[in-house]
């Protein structure tokens, strides 16, 4: 459906997933993807003409529907007639027929079996189910749950997300019955990702339970790296703060974490499974070993067949 040469989608990460990544991304054989976040419609066009001379290889765009840009990043997508659209963090409805009608293939994040049929109603591609495994904002479903109910409730593809950091979990993602793989936190440590290096010292040194989830009270649960900022957020989340404080407290903390690395005040977005980004890896040597290893575990009970 989509050219790639292995079925692994690089995450739609805010603020990070930019065209080097996308690009090294597409150019190992995988689908990247330039994350629109919160950015307004100039950043993301530019992003998308830097990854179109950096490969000629299919890659996609991830819109956040909370974002104040949305409709205006929907429409230059169009326009820029990218490959693949994923969406996070919303319904994307009312936008499919524009994208449709540019040939561009709809992937959306999906958090439950209702939200997954409700996008193949709408035409949708397929669908990205993600657990709350996974870094950023969150559902409510553990992959392991959520996966195979949507393989079962829809008939389009699904690409699984959520805890999926090396070849097991490819393989684990598989055996619940998805098509493909979507892969954010172990991108975190590639050489081509553009976060400050604070940032990826922070990933390769967390372990299983580094990470917390703060934002319920908002109806946006949100899953960072436990430091200071996460701390005061979910010490004052259930006071008596108003919804705008609490809101104006969590503004542009991302973009503190990526750009400046501030360990303290910094929203560092990331999985639980950052116990296994252990080292930089290059694009492609990810992408390789991924697909080496997932091999190597689905072959793997070939001894016990009789
Ligand atoms: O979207 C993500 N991950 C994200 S978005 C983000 S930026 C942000 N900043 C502040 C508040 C919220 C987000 C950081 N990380 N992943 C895809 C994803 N989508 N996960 C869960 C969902 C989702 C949740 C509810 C998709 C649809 C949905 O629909 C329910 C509804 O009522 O809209």
């Amino acid at each position: 459906m989509l050219g790639i040469s292995f079925p692994v989608f690089q995450g739609g990460m805010a603020w990070i997933a930019d065209a080097q990544l996308a690009s090294a991304v597409s150019e190992a054989g995988g689908l990247g993807i330039i994350a629109a976040g919160n950015a307004d419609g100039e950043y993301v066009r530019k992003e998308i003409r830097k990854a179109k001379e950096m490969t000629d290889k299919a890659f996609g765009l991830n819109i956040m529907l909370l974002s104040p840009f949305a409709d205006e990043v929907a429409q230059i997508a169009a326009d820029e007639k990218v490959k693949v659209i994923t969406t996070g963090a919303g319904n994307p409805a009312k936008y499919i027929r524009l994208w449709k009608e540019a040939g561009i293939k709809v992937f959306p994040v999906v958090p439950s079996v209702a939200f997954a049929k409700l996008a193949e109603r709408n035409g949708a591609d397929g669908v990205i189910a993600e657990g709350g495994e996974s870094g950023g904002h969150i559902g409510e479903m553990s992959t392991m749950a959520l996966v195979p109910q949507v393989c079962d409730a829809v008939s389009i593809p699904v690409i699984a997300a959520g805890g999926i950091a090396d070849g097991r979990g490819v393989a684990a993602a598989f055996a619940l019955g998805a098509e493909a793989v979507q892969l954010g936190t172990r991108f975190l440590s590639a050489t081509e990702c553009n976060i400050h290096e604070n940032y990826k010292a922070k990933v390769l040194k967390a372990g299983d339970t580094a990470t917390m989830v703060t934002g319920r009270r908002l109806g946006h649960p949100v899953r960072s790296i436990r430091n200071q900022f996460a701390r005061e957020y979910s010490k004052i989340e259930y006071t008596e703060i108003s919804d705008k404080e609490l809101e104006e407290f969590a503004a542009g903390r991302l973009r503190m974490a990526v750009q400046d690395g501030d360990e303290k005040q910094g929203c560092f977005l990331s999985g639980q499974i950052a116990g296994l980004v252990t080292k930089e890896e290059s694009c492609r040597e990810i992408i390789e070993d991924l697909i080496r290893d997932a091999e190597g575990v689905l072959g793997g009970l070939g001894q016990w067949v009789k």
